[in-house]
């Protein structure tokens, strides 16, 4: 018994790992900078569909979590993106060039 009890738990664990890494993926998003403000953490994004934010695509200003994700980042890269949702206020936390 104990031991189906461990094998169950850990196929319910990889089976929410693997959802969380999709949820991941799917959540980054394309987008090209338009303006980089690192005194205010704040970053300019032309960006495409945001499915996970059931957001069109549109240029927009971005929080961003930490400065430091605006260290080598200048208007015109391309870029793709993680955003985190608290309430209505929306947080760059991940920021890549893309390939
Ligand atoms: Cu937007």
């Amino acid at each position: 018994m104990k031991t189906l009890t461990k094998l169950i738990s850990a196929v319910i664990f990889a089976a929410g790992a693997a959802t969380s890494i999709g949820a991941l993926a799917q959540a980054m998003a394309d987008g090209e900078v338009r303006k980089v403000d690192k005194d205010n953490k704040k970053i300019t994004l032309k960006h495409g569909e945001i499915k996970s934010l059931d957001m069109p695509p549109m240029t927009m200003v971005f929080q961003v979590s930490d400065a430091a994700l605006l260290d080598k980042l200048k208007p015109g890269d391309k870029v793709q993106f993680n955003v985190a949702k608290d309430g209505s206020k929306l947080t760059v936390t991940e920021i890549k060039p893309a390939k």
